[in-house]
């Protein structure tokens, strides 16, 4: 990150955003074009689970790929020119490393719970929205506990804090996961659709210029009539996706930070859930890992491309 920082220095800072469980520090990486103007911000996470390799790619690419095409391409330079990005490429960064020196399947964070006798919490359960509730666990050697109350882990505290002192400023809070090839609205909590529902689902067939490709029209008509960042996706590779709310379309969850953010103001909240649908799972084999970060690319500056023009 900082040596992204300094070969890209008029576009690029690093910055402080807290400490994690084992003392690391955590950073994030502002993209902002220098202007007068009052800018809102798109924040995007990676790697709050820790198996889930393929979203800390993700980030990579979606910050090289900026980088690289800001100059020249006419979408990104129009929304750089409204738009601060605010990217956090490793949110868990202790489990991460973990599970490259350990466990390749570890999810939660690393924190000691029971006298050392279990670890970890899921981040994704740790926010404050409805915490606890549905969809969690109270058992610390569970793949989804929840923490020890709202907030409880410092990984959590961190993004939290920072995300509520911008909360009136951010647009947009998108967060990657793997896998299943979802784009999931809130509520995980409950069924109840939050209050703009239809736009955050989509109805954006003004965004058409979004799909390129190859990708014959027919076969893309019923995703364009209703989603149309799915539809930029699978305008790539042919990579279908669902859209909807995450209690809706697969199980009940709380605590997560999708549903917390929008809770707390911000308009469009989004988790990703990249490659595949099984196959290879949470181990998605090198040889997709470039195309599945074009495809989401294309996904995820529809969302921003749409917010922007709000
Ligand atoms: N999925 C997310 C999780 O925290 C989610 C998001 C929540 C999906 C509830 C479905 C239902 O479980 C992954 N893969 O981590
Ligand atoms: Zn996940």
């Amino acid at each position: 990150m900082t040596q992204i920082q300094k070969s890209n220095s008029e576009l690029v800072t690093q910055h402080y955003l807290g400490k994690t469980t084992e003392n690391r520090t955590m950073y994030y990486l502002q993209i902002s074009q220098p202007s007068d103007k009052i800018k809102k911000i798109i924040w995007m996470d990676c790697g709050i689970h820790a198996r889930e390799w393929i979203s800390p790619a993700f980030c990579q690419w979606f910050v090289k790929e900026i980088l690289q095409n800001y100059k020249s391409d006419p979408k990104i330079r129009r929304f750089l020119q409204n738009l601060d990005l605010y990217i956090l490429p490793v949110l868990n960064i202790d489990g991460y490393i973990y599970s490259w020196e350990k466990d390749r399947l570890w999810r939660k964070n690393r924190s000691p719970h029971m006298n050392g006798t279990c670890y970890g919490t899921d981040l994704n359960r740790n926010f404050n929205s409805s915490w606890g509730s549905i969809g969690v666990s109270y058992n610390c050697s569970s793949e989804i506990f929840c923490g020890s109350g709202p907030e409880s882990e410092p990984e959590t505290r961190a993004v939290a804090q920072f995300i509520k002192n911008k909360s009136s400023d951010i647009l947009c809070y998108l967060t990657i996961h793997s896998y299943g090839q979802y784009i999931l609205t809130p509520y995980g909590s409950t069924t109840k659709p939050p209050s703009n529902n239809e736009e955050l689902v989509g109805q954006h067939i003004h965004l058409l210029q979004a799909v390129t490709c190859g990708t014959s029209l027919f076969t893309l008509l019923p995703f364009l009539q209703r989603k149309m960042a799915a539809a930029a996706l699978m305008g790539k590779y042919g990579t279908s996706y669902k859209v909807g709310a995450t209690s809706l379309i697969l199980y009940s969850n709380s605590g997560s930070s999708r549903d917390w953010a929008h809770t707390i103001g911000i308009p469009f909240s989004y988790t990703f859930e990249l490659r595949d649908k099984g196959t290879h799972g949470f181990v998605l084999p090198p040889d997709q890992i470039q195309h599945t970060c074009e495809e989401t690319m294309l996904a995820v500056t529809a969302i921003i491309d749409y917010v922007d023009r709000k």
